[in-house]
């Protein structure tokens, strides 16, 4: 079986299951070749649960390493990009997908930002305007209702939401990179939440829900982003990948409801990885 070479370019959370820390084995179970970037070094993610987090910007050695690329002539099928820590990331970034991207190779961009209506902690104006630009270059566009609302200069609004609202979204959302959408954090019912998808070319919609469960997972929008993107490099359908991604969350949250586990370190995404490999092969 072909085996592309991938790109993740995103932050380590030393102690979280997040970024990183879930985008490698996920990747890596879907048969994908994984090189990685790490854009900085935390010792936990940046949200209220943890205030005195560490952060180390890896920008500097980021730009030696892609220097050596260079000589070295390396290219990548495929490339899924994370938290960005700077502008200067975002630039950065951009030059790598020109310069190392295949022609026909395939470029994921979770645009991380924020969630519930507000921004994560470090992001500004400046951030949003140069995040869009960066959709711009992408394939494949996977923000949450969040990071939508601030790239299409939209008031946010909480669940649920009509299907014309998030078709609309979608439509403006590829017209943004002109590619293919997937918009998590859905909900028609507010009892049912999960994740939209808009394949521009074919004009297709598919959309995938499971049930709401009481708290919040830090780390689904990475295990979401990285799932999605490691069936589309194995070639899969947008809609296939958007709908075995909400499935597999689903059965990973009432894993880690049931575990007990302590929530602000991510969630337990180990024991139904051999239910994405099984999926891969169907
Ligand atoms: O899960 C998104 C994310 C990734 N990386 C870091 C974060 C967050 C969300 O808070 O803080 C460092």
């Amino acid at each position: 079986m072909r085996q592309p070479r991938i790109l993740v370019i995103q932050d380590i959370s030393a102690s979280c299951r997040i970024s990183m820390n879930v985008a490698l084995p996920v990747l890596s179970c879907l048969n994908n070749g994984v090189n990685i970037l790490p854009t900085a070094l935390l010792s936990t993610h940046t949200g209220s649960s943890f205030p005195d987090y560490t952060f180390l910007d890896l920008t500097g050695e980021l730009k030696k390493i892609v220097a050596h690329w260079r000589e070295l002539d390396l290219k990548f099928d495929g490339i899924l990009i994370g938290y960005l820590g700077s502008l200067e990331q975002i630039s950065l970034v951009e030059e790598i997908i020109e310069h190392f991207l295949k022609d026909e190779g395939i470029s994921v961009l979770d645009p991380v930002m924020g969630d519930h209506g507000i921004l994560y902690s470090g992001f500004d104006d400046e951030y949003i305007s140069e995040m869009r630009q960066l959709c711009g270059m992408v394939s494949v566009l996977i923000p949450n209702m969040t990071e939508a609302s601030f790239l299409l200069q939209k008031e946010y609004s909480t669940i649920p939401y009509t299907e014309e609202m998030i078709h609309e979204y979608l439509q403006e959302l590829s017209h943004l990179h002109n590619g293919k959408s997937v918009l998590t954090g859905i909900s028609y019912d507010g009892e049912n939440i999960g994740a939209a998808c808009f394949d521009q070319e074919k004009h297709e919609y598919a959309s995938a829900l499971a049930p709401i469960q009481p708290a919040h997972f830090d780390g689904t929008g990475d295990l979401f982003s990285s799932v999605v993107a490691g069936y589309l490099f194995q070639g899969k359908s947008l809609a296939f990948a958007t709908k075995t991604a909400v499935e597999y969350i689903n059965r990973v949250i009432v894993r880690t409801l049931e575990s007990g586990m302590d929530l602000k370190y991510g969630i337990q995404f180990e024991t139904d990885l051999p239910y994405l490999i099984e999926r891969l092969y169907q």
